[in-house]
């Protein structure tokens, strides 16, 4: 097949799900297209079928565009490449404006031929962005639109059929998956990172840094931690609560424990240093990094919310709190930290529920949908 994937090629879940798709589906021997404004954050040098098309974010010297009409843009070049390449499908990833440039390429091709659009719901579109009353009905009317709608939990089904009062709508969940050839434990012999000092613990979050992460409340997680046992705490990524989790962590004096690492790319080697990984989300609707964790062995402190409970086993896999309760989360953080029978336990359990995710398993149900759109 040949495929269009449009995704934000910017550091979050939904712009690493769709890379790791794409690289997937070439794989597999289909011919992909990106198509977006920058390569995608996961998508580096070449590989065989994969091909990137950039969407122009600016027009230089006209000032009546202040602010650049970029779905406009994007649905131009969905066109184009569709077009040109005699693309199958476009595979949106995030609702708005994908699903809404992915309905115009299509009708601007409808008199030459057909072109299927697929909408992957990640969360945010739904939970967020869409509810706003600016964009409610153009997410709804292009989810309606779309050929196909997934989402990638139970929970973002659920939710999208409640809040755009679309009851009947046929959601088939396709959760995130991970490859488990590259998140994997560390093996022994293999050499320590040197992140932390000798003989602390180490806890990790990663993430872009936004509200919904409550990055404040991983600094505060981390600092009852501290204050029980020898810890330091890795922050990766960044964005606009950055500055804010740097204040709580010098406020909590943890500061000279906390590692602020910015944006990394891969992560694999962090994960496989860490013990713990935090993410008090207010909420999540699948949660990818934890599942990256999970693979890596390291189970996760996360918010019963959203689509979380899913992806974690509470007292198995995990420890699942609701959002804000920062002193339940520390404490049971402690509990598990000093009893070392008990977290090997949790990590293998952890690792076994990754296992139920794994890339191999799941890719193949794009591919089936893709097919049954395409008949
Ligand atoms: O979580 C983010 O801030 C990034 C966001 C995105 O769209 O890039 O993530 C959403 O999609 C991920 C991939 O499907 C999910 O694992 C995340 O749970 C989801 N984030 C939220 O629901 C807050």
């Amino acid at each position: 097949m040949k495929i269009g994937i449009t995704c934000y090629p910017t550091y979050g879940g939904s712009g690493a799900v769709a890379t790791a798709l794409g690289l997937e589906l070439a794989h597999r021997g289909h011919e992909v297209h990106f198509i977006t404004y920058a390569m995608p954050f996961r998508l580096r040098g070449y590989v065989e079928r994969v091909y990137f098309h950039e969407v122009e974010t600016r027009m230089a010297h006209y000032p009546l565009f202040e602010h650049f009409p970029y779905t406009l843009a994007l649905a131009s070049k969905q066109h184009e490449v569709a077009q040109r390449e005699g693309l199958d499908l476009l595979h949106v990833h995030y609702a708005i404006p994908h699903a809404t440039t992915a309905w115009l390429a299509r009708e601007m091709l409808a008199a030459e031929r057909r072109l299927q659009v697929i909408t992957t719901l990640h969360g945010t579109d739904i939970t967020l962005v869409g509810q706003e009353s600016s964009f409610h009905a153009i997410t709804r009317f292009s989810i309606e639109r779309s050929n196909a709608v997934t989402a990638v939990s139970r929970y973002l089904a659920e939710e999208t059929r409640r809040a755009f009062q679309l009851p009947a709508l046929d959601i088939p969940v396709i959760p995130n998956f991970v490859d488990l050839a590259e998140y994997r434990p560390r093996e022994d012999g293999e050499p320590c990172s040197g992140l932390a000092p000798a003989g602390h613990r180490v806890l990790i979050h990663i993430s872009n840094f936004r509200e919904v992460k409550r990055v404040q409340d991983v600094v505060r997680i981390f600092a009852r931690v501290r204050r029980a046992m020898p810890a330091t705490l890795l922050m990766v990524g960044d964005g606009p609560d950055r500055e804010p989790a740097e204040q709580e962590a010098r406020r909590l004096e943890v500061a000279e424990d906390v590692r602020f690492l910015g944006r990394l790319d891969s992560v694999t080697t962090l994960l496989q240093a860490s013990d713990l990984f935090l993410l008090p989300s207010q909420t999540e609707s699948f949660g990818l990094a934890a599942l990256e964790a999970m693979a890596c062995g390291v189970p996760v402190v996360a918010s019963r919310a959203g689509g979380l409970p899913e992806v974690i086993d509470d007292g198995v896999t995990g420890i699942l709190e609701p959002p804000g309760s920062v002193e339940a989360m520390g404490r049971r953080a402690i509990e598990l930290l000093r009893d070392p029978v008990r977290h090997r336990a949790m990590a293998a359990a952890a690792l076994a529920g990754a296992r139920r995710y794994a890339s191999e398993d799941v890719v193949p149900a794009y591919e089936a949908l893709y097919q049954r759109v395409l008949q």
